[in-house]
């Protein structure tokens, strides 16, 4: 039947029921190096990734060379990235573990080189409190630890130091042996404890609370079944309650092929886009992506239905 008209009952309704599809993201400033910050929530900000690594699982040796790995990112930054996030190790399971001074060597020379061309934050995706050190010294404003500080406590006391931005990730063990811990009763309240932890040790190590995200860590120590259960709970009350911006990364990774079928990981682009709107309506701040281009026009698809949702248009 068509309903060409509301009677004030119907619209009693909606205005109770109806008026918030999406729960409203909340509003942050995240605090980062050099007095710099970055208002998180009114848009969803993009982080193009640049693993200058020659193994990484989707653009492993693209990037190697310094010189391509700037002419990247500056792709990236002109197709409307709002950050860069530099990586010079694989966390692809199986990848061989790299000592600091050869990661060192691979991300300190093109971020110092980035700084130079670009005037969006760059992020260095590492572990280490050495490497983090380097890469904040040659221009980096945020490090991105996937360990959530389970690695090396002293990260903290580096970006602490450097009043850098920290993002901490969901993982448990390493990389080789993350699978082996893929085992949870309820993923997104045990992800979100489980973050807490590294909250309390960035703030105990000086972090300041306005420099911190927090990530699920899709596809880390998470079988695909997880990330999509964390996924589908990305607003759970428990994440909810750390009070902290969101960053999520869905692109490419394995666990959609469950949904697409097998095909190689530069192939899961378009997939990767439909994560990422599903993401930002859940209320992520920050969408870690390889396809800029396409993940800034499905983000602000995204972020126009949780703009209508918030106005409580109906
Ligand atoms: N995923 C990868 C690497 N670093 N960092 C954060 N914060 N979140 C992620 O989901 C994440 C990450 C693995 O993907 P890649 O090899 O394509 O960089």
């Amino acid at each position: 039947m068509l309903v060409t008209s509301c009677n004030s009952e119907i619209l009693q309704f909606c205005n109770s029921e109806l008026a918030m599809s999406f729960a409203p993201r909340r509003r942050y400033t995240l605090a980062l190096s050099q007095g710099r910050s970055l208002h998180l929530g009114a848009r969803t900000l993009v982080m193009g990734i640049l693993n200058v690594t020659p193994d990484s699982f989707s653009d492993g040796g693209r990037h190697a060379d310094p010189a391509r790995a700037v002419e990247a990112a500056l792709g990236m930054v002109a197709a409307g990235a709002d950050l860069i996030d530099v990586g010079g190790e694989s966390t692809r399971p199986g990848a061989p573990p790299v000592d600091a001074a050869e990661e060192r060597a691979r991300v300190e020379p093109v971020i110092a080189a980035l700084a130079r061309e670009v005037t969006v934050p760059i992020s260095v995706d590492t572990t280490k409190a050495s490497v983090a050190e380097a890469a904040l010294g040659a221009g980096a404003s945020i490090v991105n630890d996937i360990s959530g500080l389970r690695y090396d406590r002293t990260l903290a006391g580096v970006v602490a130091q450097a009043g850098a931005g920290l993002v901490l990730m969901h993982m448990r063990g390493v990389t080789a042996d993350m699978y082996r811990h893929a085992s949870y009763c309820d993923v997104a309240s045990e992800v979100a404890e489980e973050l807490a932890w590294s909250v309390a040790t960035a703030l105990e190590s000086g972090v300041a609370p306005k420099s911190l995200v927090v990530d699920p860590g899709i596809g880390f120590a998470k079988k695909a079944e997880h990330s999509w259960a964390m996924l589908a709970h990305l607003d759970h009350p428990a994440l909810r309650a750390l009070d902290l911006p969101l960053l999520v990364g869905a692109s490419r990774k394995s666990f959609l092929q469950a949904a697409v079928g097998e095909r190689p990981a530069a192939d899961r682009d378009t997939a990767s886009l439909a994560a990422a709107v599903v993401a930002v309506l859940a209320g992520a701040h920050i969408v870690r992506v390889h396809d800029v281009a396409g993940s800034v026009q499905a983000v602000r698809v995204a972020d126009m239905i949780s703009a209508a949702s918030e106005a409580g248009m109906t």
